[in-house]
């Protein structure tokens, strides 16, 4: 949900590792741990695992700098919130590729977008400690490139809302190049993620794992989180991009990247060649 213009924190400062810059200064390791997380755990794991799918989307620091920029507001590139929707023929006109982020109440989606979009602190993106705080699609715009969505979660009052608002975005919205479904890093895959993996593999929708809150799971946690949920996109699914991505909303782990993939499927990296 966003505030009116005049209630939002205007001139708001970005928050520390938000834009690349910052996080080249660190120091090597730190500074991997930060743009690629998966990374920075192969490091810990039994010598003959297979890493290869770790290492699919491995953009260099143009790529990441030109993705960096689309999230970057300015005068002459708005980075605004549309609308909110809890009907499809209330959803804005599928004129620009879009992109949605799905997942469990309270996994983490809200705190997500919030995070890429915190180089244009003038969008509010509402979070919560609440499970089922966000009740609508909400739809945000990046300029002329792109929409992003925020969607209600399940587990928490679904699955009729999940069902009934998002089963129809996912169905009908012909515009929409990627969702990304958020997976808690500390839980881990649950028997309600199923609700979303089977409507996704069902509909034949591509589709990518994010694990969120990776700065509150111990590395074994994360490591065993990370190991089943590859062997299950392995094992089980169709259309779901093989490499996870790790990502913390508060440390900026993983955020710098995935704003890269972003810009990537949504067809706004010609220099990296499509998945
Ligand atoms: N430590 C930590 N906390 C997080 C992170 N991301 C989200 N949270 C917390 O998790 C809670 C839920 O976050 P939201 O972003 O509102 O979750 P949501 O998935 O949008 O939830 P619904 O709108 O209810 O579906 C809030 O208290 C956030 O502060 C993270 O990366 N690290
Ligand atoms: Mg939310």
């Amino acid at each position: 949900m966003l505030l009116p213009r005049a209630g939002r924190a205007a001139g708001r400062a970005s928050p520390p590792l938000a834009a690349l810059a910052q996080v080249l200064r660190l120091e090597r390791s730190r500074r991997t741990g930060i743009v690629f997380p998966l990374q920075k755990l192969e490091r810990y794991l039994a010598p003959g695992t297979d890493t290869a799918r770790f290492r699919l989307f491995q953009p260099g620091l143009a790529a990441l700098q030109r993705a960096e920029a689309l999230f970057r507001s300015d005068r002459g590139h708005p980075i605004d919130y549309v609308s909110s929707a809890v009907r499809m023929d209330h959803a804005p006109p599928p004129a620009l590729p879009e992109v949605c982020f799905i997942g469990r109440s309270n996994v983490g989606k809200s705190s997500l977008i919030r995070a890429l979009f915190s180089l244009a602190p003038e969008v509010e993106v509402r979070v919560s400690k609440t499970p089922g705080h966000t009740k609508k699609m909400n739809f945000f715009k990046v300029g002329k490139y792109f929409t992003l969505v925020d969607m209600p979660g399940y587990g928490y009052r679904a699955p009729q809302d999940f069902v009934e608002m998002v089963e129809a975005y996912l169905q009908e919205r012909r515009n929409l190049k990627r969702t990304f479904l958020l997976v808690d890093g500390v839980v881990g895959l649950q028997k309600t993620d199923n609700i979303a993996v089977e409507m996704l593999e069902e509909f034949g929708i591509p589709y990518v794992m994010v694990l969120t809150k990776i700065d509150r799971a111990s590395r074994g946690v994360l490591l065993k989180n990370v190991l089943e949920i590859q062997e299950f996109v392995k094992e089980n699914t169709q259309g779901c991009f093989p490499q996870l991505f790790l990502v913390s909303s508060v440390e900026f782990s993983g955020v710098h990247l995935l704003r890269c993939f972003v810009a990537h499927v949504t067809g706004n990296l010609p220099t990296v060649e499509a998945s």
